[in-house]
């Protein structure tokens, strides 16, 4: 039976939840990062600010408001990222009663309005606890994480047959690990490579424990395990044969390193020479290899947000050419540029939606043709005007439909698109911009002691496209106009 193509909002727990000292809960590696990190920059600047989670936009207190305002918007699906802590607060045994019972709580609420849950039970939250104990650097964890998901599993397993185990494990691991840009802060390519490989077990012994729970009825049989994965498809700054070498390389170091193992059960070449290149004195038993190949994963979700510019030449600084210094890789001949006559967000990232429909393509040839995938994240960061009584988000909406076009588009082309969760529900705490960084439908005043919500035009927009399922993304302004006009009517008495 073809299933309903789901159309849906993404976000995640240390980004909207809040209450990070409430309910039991206790420190993750994000709540320590971002004290002993706090930083504001200027006004107006698109710089990184590093600001408090600990209320964030207070998900913790108003998912139901948030699931009335969900309803709304007549959601079919909805993608929340865990907060493993907020269940495992103290070690990898003892369960928080009050943290299973909020999510328990807000997956009844969700489908009480007939909006699915889909579950990513890791996004780069690591507890404390696990951290002073090693962390991903240390293979204990793959049993920790087992404790986790099965505990979710248990309870949460009849509320969805939709789940995935990790979001970015690129962003976690090289951003955590080598860059040390996000949480703990490493730059220590043998961590990397362990993490890395921990990462990869914990989501294969995520797909023992689902298999488990599919045979004690705790998980529908049809129940899907994926992984989240934001391959950014590459493109030839020139078409010269170097630069397509180029991409190539890239694509196996950006795309099979972070799906490879969990879809083939196998590391790519780029990564066995990494480790030798690098003199890293990790191996990989035939027993861990033979695991994650004996326990692949079933689908892929996509975050789209933009491609990237590469190039095997090693580019001076052109104002006149790039809009930003040419950036080198760790793999030779692979640069990445930001050409000038592209366009770009505030935070200069590309906007361009040409290569989803190819990445798609690409994606299915090389992890199978049926493969689903679904799009987990594709969103528009942006300064949202918000002294106006409308918030006219006009840039936002263009960006949404010019990527909702493109993923149905590779749908009608043959794709196993089953759906498309755009980021994000409500504005939000961002990695890379803190509070000034807008991406919701929704608006939150970090302000108000209560986060009111408003909608912003690209809420009304988002609502006739689930309506009409895609089949009409054309629209007039003066009708979306109207249309918040009309939604902002009641709006104070349920939805703020
Ligand atoms: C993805 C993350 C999200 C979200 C998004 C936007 O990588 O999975 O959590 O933050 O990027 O990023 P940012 O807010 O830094 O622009």
């Amino acid at each position: 039976m073809k299933k309903e193509f789901i159309f849906s909002v993404s976000t995640n727990a240390f980004q909207i939840e809040g209450a990070r000292s409430l309910g039991g809960r206790t420190d993750s590696i994000w709540d320590e990062f971002t004290k002993r990190n706090f930083y504001i920059p200027a006004l107006g600047k698109a710089e990184r600010e590093i600001n408090s989670i600990e209320i964030a936009a207070d998900f913790y207190h108003k998912y139901k408001t948030d699931c009335r305002i969900m309803d709304k918007l007549g959601l079919k699906g909805f993608v929340y990222n865990m907060d493993w802590t907020r269940i495992f607060p103290k070690d990898e045994n003892y369960i928080n009663p009050e943290g299973i019972k909020f999510y328990i709580d807000l997956f009844e609420e969700l489908n009480k309005y007939g909006i699915k849950p889909i579950p990513i039970l890791f996004h780069w939250d690591t507890p404390l606890w696990a951290e002073i104990r090693g962390g991903f650097e240390n293979p204990e964890i793959i049993q920790w994480f087992k404790n986790y998901v099965e505990c979710c599993f248990k309870y949460l397993g009849k509320y969805t047959d939709i789940w995935f185990v990790n979001d970015e494990n690129s962003s976690f691991a090289q951003s955590g690990y080598i860059t040390g840009d996000f949480p703990p802060g490493k730059k220590d390519k043998t961590a990397f490579v362990k993490v890395l490989h921990n990462l990869n077990m914990s989501a294969a012994i995520t797909m023992e424990e689902f298999k488990k729970a599919k045979d004690k009825g705790l998980l529908s049989k049809e129940s899907i395990l994926g992984i989240d994965h934001d391959w950014s498809p590459p493109v030839p700054y020139t078409d010269s044969k170097e630069d397509i070498e180029a991409c190539e390389k890239y694509n196996e170091w950006w795309k099979d390193l972070y799906l490879d193992p969990n879809l083939k059960g196998e590391y790519p070449k780029v990564f066995l020479e990494f480790i030798k290149d690098n003199k890293i004195d990790v191996t990989f038993s035939k027993e861990d290899l033979q695991y994650l190949k004996n326990n692949k994963l079933d689908f892929i979700g996509w975050n789209y947000y933009r491609p990237i510019y590469v190039t095997a030449n090693d580019f001076e600084y052109d104002e006149t050419k790039f809009i930003s210094p040419p950036s080198k890789t760790h793999l030779k001949n692979v640069n990445f540029v930001q050409p000038i006559e592209k366009k770009y967000t505030k935070w200069k990232w590309p906007v361009d939606n040409t290569k989803l429909v190819e990445g798609a393509k690409r994606l299915s040839k090389d992890y199978g043709k049926n493969i689903p995938i679904m799009i987990i994240e594709n969103g528009f960061g942006d300064f949202d005007d918000k002294s106006k009584d409308l918030i006219l988000d006009w840039d936002r909406i263009e960006y949404l439909k010019d990527h909702i076009q493109e993923t149905l588009r590779a749908k009608e082309e043959g794709v196993n698109m089953i759906g498309y969760s755009l980021w994000t529900y409500c504005d939000i705490f961002s990695p890379s911009g803190g509070y000034r960084k807008d991406y919701g439908l929704v608006s939150v005043d970090f302000n108000s002691p209560i986060r009111e919500r408003k909608p912003k035009a690209s809420f009304a927009w988002y609502k006739k496209i689930i309506e009409n399922e895609g089949k009409e993304l054309e629209y007039s302004q003066s009708e979306i106009i109207s249309d918040l006009t009309g939604i902002l009517k009641d709006w104070d008495i349920f939805y703020k």
